[in-house]
């Protein structure tokens, strides 16, 4: 702190929700910068689990305000259905604000992401189908809803008559299933939204910088993994936003030198959801066995992740472009139970050995793993000796692979989670 990034350093769900909500007891904000609710990311506290998906995991801590940033797009309607499960589980969302410039998912845009998805044919993205790439289509040219258009009445109805007729055609073009709201009825229920969280909007940036100059703190909470950025990932297979640390300044409006520091979150091992080329997955019974041990299945979707061995040539990848000062290791409890641990340090791609990661699909499907073998700490499962007596109560072996990870990175672990809940965290910092 005073600012500081938290990164997922692979395809996402390396447990960021668990790590920011226990980094951001000392946060002033918490500020969402990319993404929508395509994200899941799940907080556990106590008997308490929150499920979070557009909404920064800061409302789930009394007293912080949860920022949802420029660089965002924002389902309302879901949202509003977010806020009620907060509120159901315990959370208050007095401390919500929303950009006036976050970009609006309309309905429309859901479905053309279904559409788009079966034009892909045999090469789908595997998307969330909540609507997050055409929404940033729009955004991009320049033909979308903006969060503070629910305070204009009159650009609303402006944007309505230029936008609806033109998506209806594009719907029936793209053989999208319909859509029959009228302009009228469109107005009608984007005041709706406007009069429930009208309150909550305002110039986001400004207060972001505002609170930095009284010198508040600030967590900036990634969301997707690095992998999946729409420039420095496995495009196509990516989603449609900027989710390494660069996107902070663009995407919540900040100079690079307001920046203070990233962590990277680097899960032990690698899972990806959605299509796209994965060098280290595991197939059959294997991935089904770290798939079930992990509990890897979608927080938004409920698909199955796909499971292999932890790749460092992402997570460097990652790092080289995110400066990651720090790392938190996660899900290591996953672990417990094998023999022996491959971990991915070099690729070989005909006949080549690399430790950079290659921006062509058709590279990266050829590319073999090449594997340090390292030995498990198979048996150990005394969780309890560790959340009271810390990281020298861990079998040697699991320190082994954390100092092994350190070495390969170039980077100090801070924290070690071993287990889903706030107070299953070792913090070496
Ligand atoms: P989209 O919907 O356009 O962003 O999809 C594009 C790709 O991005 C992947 N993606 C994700 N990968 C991991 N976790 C995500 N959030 C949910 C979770 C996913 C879920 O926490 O489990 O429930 O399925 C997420 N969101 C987007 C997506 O799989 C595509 O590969
Ligand atoms: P995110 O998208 O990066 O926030 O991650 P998700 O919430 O999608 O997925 C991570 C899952 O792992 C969640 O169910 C967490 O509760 C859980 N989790 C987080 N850290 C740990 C850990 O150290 N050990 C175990 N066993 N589970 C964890
Ligand atoms: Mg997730």
């Amino acid at each position: 702190m005073p600012s500081l990034a938290v990164i997922g350093s692979q395809w996402g769900d390396e447990g960021k929700g668990k790590i920011i909500d226990y980094l951001d007891e000392k946060a002033d904000l918490i500020v969402r910068f990319q993404g929508g609710n395509n994200a899941g990311h799940t907080i556990v506290v106590g008997d308490k689990v929150f499920k979070l998906h557009g909404l920064p995991s800061g409302v789930v801590r009394p007293g912080k305000l949860a920022v949802i940033g420029n660089g965002t797009v924002v389902n309302m309607e879901e949202l509003l259905d977010e806020i009620a499960h907060v509120e159901e589980a315990g959370g208050s969302i007095d401390g919500l604000r929303i950009s006036d410039r976050a970009a609006l998912i309309m309905n429309y845009h859901k479905k053309l992401d279904g559409a788009e998805e079966k034009y892909r044919g045999k090469k789908p993205v595997g998307t969330t189908k909540k609507g997050i790439g055409p929404t940033y289509q729009d955004k991009i040219a320049r033909i979308g809803f903006r969060a503070g258009d629910l305070l204009e009445e009159d650009t609303l109805k402006e944007k309505i008559s230029m936008l609806l007729p033109y998506k209806k055609d594009l719907m029936a073009m793209m053989g999208a299933e319909e859509c029959c709201c009228t302009p009228e009825s469109l107005l009608e229920k984007m005041n709706g939204w406007g009069m429930k969280l009208g309150k909550y909007i305002c110039d986001t940036s400004v207060l972001i910088n505002e609170s930095l100059d009284e010198g508040k703190n600030v967590l900036f909470e990634g969301a997707q993994g690095a992998m999946l950025d729409i420039d420095h990932g496995t495009y196509p297979f990516v989603t449609s936003s900027a989710t390494m640390a660069g996107g902070i300044c663009t995407g919540a409006g900040i100079a690079p030198n307001r920046l203070g520091g990233v962590m990277g979150v680097v899960k032990a091992y690698t899972t990806r959801v959605g299509e796209g080329p994965f060098v280290t997955e595991l197939k059959g019974e294997e991935e089904a066995e770290l798939q079930k041990k992990g509990g890897e299945f979608g927080v938004t979707t409920g698909r199955g992740r796909r499971c292999g061995w932890l790749d460092l040539v992402v997570v460097n990848h990652a790092n080289m472009l995110c400066g990651f000062n720090s790392i938190a290791i996660t899900k290591i409890d996953v672990l417990n139970d094998y023999d022996v641990l491959p971990v991915c340090t070099e690729y070989e791609i005909d006949g080549k050995r690399t430790k950079h990661f290659p921006g062509s699909i058709k590279q990266l499907e050829r590319a073999k793993p090449i594997y340090t073998e390292l030995k498990g700490w198979k048996g150990w499962d005394d969780t309890e000796s560790v959340v009271k007596g810390g990281y020298d109560n861990l079998p040697k072996e699991m320190k082994d692979y954390i100092e092994f990870i350190e070495k390969e990175l170039k980077t100090p672990v801070d924290i070690v989670s071993i287990g889903p809940d706030r107070d299953q965290t070792i913090d070496r910092r």
